[in-house]
C-alpha cells in the first residue's frame, strides 16, 4: 500500500498507537516490529524489499497462497453487488448459501449444515452453547461440561480460551469459566515416558472416561480437541488415541468436537482432520483455510444428530454475529474452495507435496538437537532435545526455540516456535524446491544453536 507516512515513521506510529495481540509490547517496541508489505505465492515481502518464504502459511491459514487475482476480483464484484446483508431475519445471500453447500460437500457425509461466524474464536463459542442447547432440549439440562485438553488451543474469547488449555491464558482474566474440565494431551515425547507411543495414546484417551466418570455422564455435554494439536506444538496423536476417544464418546453418549480451524481445508492431506483419523464428529468449528485468510471468516459444522434437534425441537437459537454468513467474506471462501477443488490441492498434498515434505522434514531427525520429527500432509512439529537419546528438553523451552526460530527468519524463512518445538504449515501450493529450502535453512538455524547452547 503507499500511504503518505514515510516507510521509516511506520514502525514508530506502531509503537505509538498498535497494541498487538499475543505480544510483550516492551520487547517489540525496543526492537521493532516487521511490516509486511506485499506477497506472492509463497512469499512476502518486508517494507525494506525483504524477501522471506512463509512456511507459517501467514497463521496456519493461507493454503492456496498469496497474490491469487480470482480472490481479489470476486470479492470485487460482490463489494459492488452488495458489500453486506445479514442472516438474521428471514433473509441471507447467495453467496452464503452457495458456501454453505460447497463446505458440506466436502465434509463428513453426517455434516450438513453450517453456522457461520467470524472467526475460529467465535466459532468455538458457537457450538460451546449450541451443544448445551441441544442436551437441554433432549431433555438433560444437567449436560453442561464439557471436557478439553491441556494445552489445546480453541481462540481467545471468553469461552475460547476457558476450552483451551494454556495455563497462561487462564491466568489472565480469571479463566477458565465453570464448566469445564481438562485432561491431559497425547504428547508422547514429554509425557510419555517408559509407555511405546501405541500404549501411551490409549492411556491418555481413557483419561476422558475417566473424567466422565468423575463428573458423572449425566454432566457432560462434549468432548472438544484438535485432531492435531496446533499452537499446542503439532502434537500429532498415537494411532490409538482417537479412535479409543471416538469409542468412549460415543459409549458414553457424549458430543465429539473436532476443532478443524487448522487441520481444515487440506492441511492434512484429506479436506477435513476428521476424516484424516476416520471419525465422525458431532460438531467441527472451522475457520482460517476456508477462505485461506483472506477475509475473517469461520463457522461451525453441524452434523445431522445435531441439525435435527436445532431445527425440530429447540427453535429459536438466539446466538449469531452481525457478521455471520458475510456475503463479501463467503464470497472469498467460495472462490478459494473452488481454487483448492481445480488445482486439487486436497490430492497434492496427500498424494505429491505431502509425502516429499515429509521424508524433506524427516531428514532432520539425524540432527544433534532434534528429538523428532512430526509430519501428517503439510504440518509439521520439530522437537528440540538437548540429549536426544533420553529425551531429556531444555531448561527454557521457549528460549531455544525462539533462536532457533530467530536464525531462521533472519535467512529467509518464516517458521514458528512453541516453546521448544519448531512447526511448519506452508501454503499447500509449495514447491520441492521451497520445501527443500526450508528444510536447509532450519538445519543451518539448528547447527547455529546447536553450536551456541552447548557453549
Ligand atoms: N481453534 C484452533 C484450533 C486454532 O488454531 C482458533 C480456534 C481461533 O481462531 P481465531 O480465528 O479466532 O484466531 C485457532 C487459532 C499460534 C496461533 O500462535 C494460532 C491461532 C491463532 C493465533 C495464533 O499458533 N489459532
Amino acid at each position: 500500500m503507499n500511504t503518505h507516512v514515510a516507510q521509516s515513521n511506520l514502525g514508530a506510529i506502531d509503537a505509538a498507537h498498535h497494541l498487538h495481540p499475543f505480544t510483550d509490547m516492551k520487547k517489540l517496541n525496543a526492537a521493532g516490529t516487521r511490516i509486511i508489505q506485499r506477497a506472492e505465492g509463497v512469499h512476502v515481502f518486508d517494507n525494506h524489499g525483504k524477501r522471506y518464504l512463509d512456511a507459517f502459511a501467514g497463521l496456519w491459514c493461507v493454503n492456496i497462497g498469496y497474490g491469487r487475482k480470482e480472490i481479489a476480483d470476486a470479492v470485487y464484484r460482490q463489494m459492488n453487488e452488495l458489500p453486506y446483508y445479514n442472516t438474521f431475519f428471514g433473509t441471507t445471500t447467495e453467496p452464503t448459501i452457495l458456501l454453505a453447500e460447497k463446505i458440506t460437500a466436502h465434509a463428513g457425509p453426517h455434516l450438513n449444515h453450517v453456522f457461520f461466524a467470524g472467526s475460529g474464536s467465535e466459532a468455538n463459542d458457537t457450538w460451546f452453547r449450541m451443544a448445551r442447547v441441544y442436551w437441554k432440549a433432549l431433555g438433560h439440562p444437567t449436560k453442561t461440561t464439557v471436557i478439553s485438553r491441556k494445552n489445546g488451543y480453541h481462540g481467545s474469547t471468553v469461552a475460547g480460551a476457558s476450552l483451551g488449555g494454556m495455563k497462561w491464558m487462564h491466568e489472565q482474566g480469571n479463566l477458565p469459566i465453570p464448566g469445564i474440565a481438562h485432561i491431559n494431551q497425547p504428547y508422547w515425547y514429554a509425557e510419555g515416558g517408559d509407555l511405546s507411543p501405541a500404549e501411551f495414546g490409549l492411556k491418555i484417551a481413557r483419561e476422558l472416561e475417566e473424567k466422565i466418570d468423575e463428573l458423572g455422564e449425566e454432566n457432560v455435554a462434549a468432548f472438544v480437541a484438535e485432531p492435531i494439536q496446533g499452537a499446542g506444538g503439532v502434537i500429532v496423536p498415537p494411532e490409538t488415541y482417537w479412535p479409543e476417544i471416538a469409542r468412549i464418546c460415543k459409549e458414553r453418549n457424549i458430543l465429539l468436537v473436532a476443532d478443524e480451524v487448522i487441520c481444515g481445508f487440506g492441511r492434512l492431506g484429506s479436506w477435513f482432520g476428521h476424516q484424516h483419523y476416520g471419525i465422525e464428529p458431532d460438531l467441527c468449528p472451522v475457520a482460517k483455510g476456508l477462505s485461506s485468510g483472506y477475509l475473517p471468516i469461520g463457522g461451525v459444522l453441524v452434523s445431522d444428530r445435531v441439525a435435527d434437534v436445532m431445527i425440530n425441537e429447540v427453535g429459536d437459537f438466539f446466538h449469531g454475529f452481525t457478521y455471520s454468513g458475510h456475503p463479501v467474506c463467503a464470497a472469498a471462501a467460495l472462490e478459494n474452495l473452488r481454487i483448492i477443488e481445480e488445482e486439487k490441492l486436497v490430492e497434492r498434498v496427500r498424494d505429491d507435496i505431502g509425502p516429499y515434505f515429509a521424508k524433506a522434514w524427516g531428514s532432520l531427525a539425524d540432527h544433534d538437537m532434534v528429538g523428532e520429527t512430526v509430519s501428517v500432509g503439510l504440518m509439521a512439529g520439530l522437537q528440540l532435545a538437548k540429549d536426544k537419546k533420553t529425551r531429556q528438553r531444555y531448561a527454557k523451552p521457549d528460549d531455544i526455540g525462539t533462536m532457533v526460530r530467530n536464525v531462521c527468519v533472519e535467512n529467509g524463512v518464516i517458521l514458528r516456535a512453541t516453546g521448544d518445538r519448531m512447526l511448519a504449515s506452508p501454503p499447500l501450493t509449495i514447491t520441492e524446491e521451497d520445501v527443500d529450502l526450508m528444510v536447509s535453512t532450519l538445519r543451518k538455524g539448528l547447527d547455529k544453536i546447536w553450536a551456541e547452547a552447548k557453549d
